[in-house]
């Protein structure tokens, strides 16, 4: 036993030697090969570590990324393997082993509301944004959170003989209904419309009353205030520069976010709560710890380590790229509903924002299409019908003559939507001249 130590640190002694010697010449020829230039930070290129367990997943994770498949897909770490290589997942529209094949007659996807435009955003900052995560890497079990509904029941009343009422304004998102619903709780039930409730029911006493609501909205992207004025959760998830003129702090008692809108990363599925009572954060603390299994560790130092790029120079970097690639698609949007009396879109109105501190328009995730003709009451299926898909109305318990497209996918995506929309309105400029 004793002996084999010795031998380990005989050879380990050895080995360091080795290794510094060799690192060491590897850097004179470095030096020396004209790599560095007078005036270099040389004391950073001496202190570079030596990678030993990183070093692999750092290779395999730039391998892949730097499959271009066509720049109309992507391969990804996780993505399936085929006679040993990475298969390239292609845009919609887009096929082939290397995605260069564009299907002609393929129908814009304005359905999902999958935040891709942030994607080149993300790539010009590769290098700050890039995380190795070690195999044990906190491993400790934590509690985490679960914004929406924990909010919900934070706000709802316990013991009380009746549920209390959850309403949103219409239009809506769905997932309010949803979930509320889902949990089938005593505590809480769904209701609807805020302004139905307002006018049917809220002459009756005793009825305890939580308000959802979003803004910006989704799907129109108002900025909204509280209709019934009593429990009100504001969710905040589209309220960033890039959708919305920020017109000053929100002071809300209890307000949601969500990361997912923010730096784009959807799937994460993170979200936070800033909660001003004390019973009601306690609330939501018990909930989590009771309710919810938590966040994965991986997510929140991915997390971290994405807010960190956001926040660097006040957050002027990630915020500039993502209004300016907004405002440009809404530019180009409203350039072609402009030339169109068949359809219309919601109008925006300028407002100051405190965070670039100039007046400007807002430019919403989506758009909320109205179809102007009487008898084209089912606007979804005109759109449809002119290969476009989009969420109808009535998925946010509005009308059917109206349809929410997304605006925050990829540029193939956006751009086939723009083709798609200007074939459709020149159709009917074709029609009107027939006339
Ligand atoms: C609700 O009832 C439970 C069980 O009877 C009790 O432990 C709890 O303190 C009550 N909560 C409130 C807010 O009254
Ligand atoms: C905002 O802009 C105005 C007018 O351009 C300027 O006078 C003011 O100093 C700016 N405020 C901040 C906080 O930068
Ligand atoms: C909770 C509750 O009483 N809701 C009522 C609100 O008003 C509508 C319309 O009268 C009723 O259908 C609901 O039951």
């Amino acid at each position: 036993m004793e002996k084999t130590k010795k031998y380990c640190y005989g050879f380990c002694l050895l080995s360091s030697i080795v290794i510094n010697i060799l690192f060491s010449i590897n850097l004179y020829v470095g030096g020396g090969g004209g790599a560095l230039q007078w005036g270099e930070k040389k004391h950073e290129t001496v202190y570079r570590p030596s990678l030993t367990w990183s070093e692999k997943a750092a290779a395999e994770a730039e391998a892949v990324a730097a499959i271009s498949c066509s720049g109309h897909g992507r391969a990804y770490l996780d993505s399936l393997i085929s006679y040993g290589q990475t298969v390239c997942e292609c845009y919609d529209c887009y096929g082939g082993t290397d995605c260069s094949e564009f299907s002609p007659d393929c129908s814009a996807d304005a359905g999902g509301g999958d935040p891709i435009f942030l994607e080149p955003f993300w790539m010009q900052n590769a290098e700050k944004s890039a995380i190795v995560v070690s195999g044990w890497h906190r491993m400790s079990y934590r509690y985490a959170d679960y914004t929406m509904i924990a909010a919900v029941y934070a706000l709802s009343s316990e013991n009380s003989s009746s549920p209390s009422n959850v309403v949103a304004t219409i239009p809506y998102y769905p997932m309010y209904e949803t979930q509320t619903s889902f949990f089938n709780s005593e505590d809480f039930q769904f209701e609807g419309d805020t302004n139905s409730w307002k006018l049917n029911n809220a002459t009756k006493n005793n009825m305890d009353v939580i308000e959802f609501v979003t803004s910006p909205n989704n799907p129109d992207g108002e900025l909204k205030t509280s209709v019934l004025g009593g429990k009100t959760i504001y969710d905040h998830a589209y309220l960033w520069p890039h959708f919305t003129p920020i017109p000053g702090p929100s002071d809300h008692d209890l307000m949601i976010f969500t990361l997912s809108k923010l730096t784009g990363h959807a799937a994460v599925r993170f979200g936070w709560a800033v909660i001003k009572d004390k019973d009601v954060y306690e609330k939501v603390s018990k909930y989590m710890e009771v309710a919810d299994l938590g966040i994965s560790k991986d997510t929140q130092l991915r997390v971290l380590k994405l807010l960190k790029v956001v926040v660097e120079d006040d957050g002027k970097q990630l915020f500039k790229f993502a209004y300016a690639k907004m405002r440009e698609r809404w530019d180009r949007l409203t350039s072609v509903f402009s030339k169109s009396t068949r359809f219309s879109i919601q109008e925006r109105h300028p407002l100051h924002c405190n965070f670039f501190n100039k007046t400007r328009l807002p430019s919403p995730a989506y758009a909320w299409v109205k179809c102007e003709r009487e008898e084209e009451d089912d606007c979804g299926a005109v759109l449809e019908a002119g290969k476009i898909a989009s969420r109808g109305g009535s998925t946010y318990k509005a009308k059917d003559r109206y349809a929410r497209l997304s605006l925050i996918k990829s540029q193939d995506d956006f751009d086939l939507l723009l083709l798609r929309l200007t074939e459709l309105m020149s159709l009917e400029n074709g029609k009107i001249e027939s006339i």
